[in-house]
């Protein structure tokens, strides 16, 4: 994946080979490089959810496959992972710009407990705030006190948790269950998503919603306004 990077400059070139070029120099964990590729096809009037799925999710789904079998290992997918955050540090500010201001809504959100993946969790958080939406975003390695204690404080709308384990998934049954048997989901519905996640989890989690990625995510967040159990 990774080419010789020294003669390249992201300026020269076109839109399809600066994508291309983007992905592989998130592959390689170029965080300067990711930044001013985001920037470049911004002034080029990309739309920023066009610079986020084409060059940034899309480069971050190369290192997963490789991560998966075996060739990048921890250190390189961080080094990935954070020149994704590069990018999406310019297009945040747009993306949580693009849609109304006036608050449509309230959501707490957070990774679960056993999991530091954040990346898709921030993204939703993004996409939301891009929508009207007040997040609370609660981190990483987020346990049910932690979710309960910032329900009690801001009473949200909705409830949000990420996972990307196929080991910390079943901990938002848990969460679930106990605010079910506190009798607080009555009228906060409670949304899950995750690269390992689906429908049918969700279903037998009795999560009100499963999301599949962010921009979704944030529709459906609309829609869940309102719903009672
Ligand atoms: Co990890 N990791 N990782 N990892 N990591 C995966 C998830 C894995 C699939 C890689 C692989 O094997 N191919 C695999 C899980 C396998 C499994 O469970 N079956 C895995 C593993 C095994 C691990 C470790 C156990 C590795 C180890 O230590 N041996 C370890 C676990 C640490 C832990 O959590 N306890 C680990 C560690 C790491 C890093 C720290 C190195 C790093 C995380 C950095 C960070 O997040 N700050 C990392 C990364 C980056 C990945 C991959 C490569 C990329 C994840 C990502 O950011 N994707 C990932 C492989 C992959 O998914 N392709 C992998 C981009 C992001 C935009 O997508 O998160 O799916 P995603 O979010 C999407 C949707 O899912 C959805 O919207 C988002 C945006 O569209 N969504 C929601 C997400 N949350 C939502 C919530 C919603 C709604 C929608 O409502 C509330």
């Amino acid at each position: 994946m990774s080419a010789d990077n020294d003669e390249i400059i992201l300026a020269d070139l076109d839109d399809a080979e600066l994508v291309q070029q983007m992905q592989d120099d998130l592959y390689d964990g170029m965080i300067p490089e990711v930044t001013e590729g985001t920037q470049l096809l911004l002034s080029r009037g990309w739309d920023a959810n066009m610079v986020l799925n084409d060059a940034l999710v899309e480069g971050m789904r190369f290192v997963g496959d490789d991560f998966r079998d075996g060739i990048l290992f921890v250190p390189e997918v961080l080094q990935a992972a954070n020149a994704m955050k590069g990018g999406m540090n310019l297009l945040r500010p747009i993306l949580a710009a693009s849609e109304d201001t006036q608050s449509t809504g309230k959501m707490v959100i957070g990774t679960v407990k056993g999991d530091i993946h954040d990346i898709g969790k921030n993204l939703v958080g993004m996409m939301l705030e891009g929508a009207g939406f007040e997040v609370i975003d609660l981190g990483i390695n987020t346990s049910f006190e932690e979710f309960l204690e910032a329900v009690e404080k801001h009473n949200p709308d909705i409830l949000g948790m990420s996972a990307l384990l196929t080991t910390t998934m079943p901990y938002m049954g848990v969460v679930i269950e106990e605010f079910e048997k506190r009798g607080m989901l009555k009228n906060m519905p409670v949304m899950v998503g995750g690269a390992p996640l689906n429908q049918e989890f969700a279903d037998a989690i009795k999560a009100d919603r499963y999301g599949r990625d962010a921009a979704i995510s944030a529709e459906i967040a609309k829609t869940l306004l309102g719903v009672n159990r």
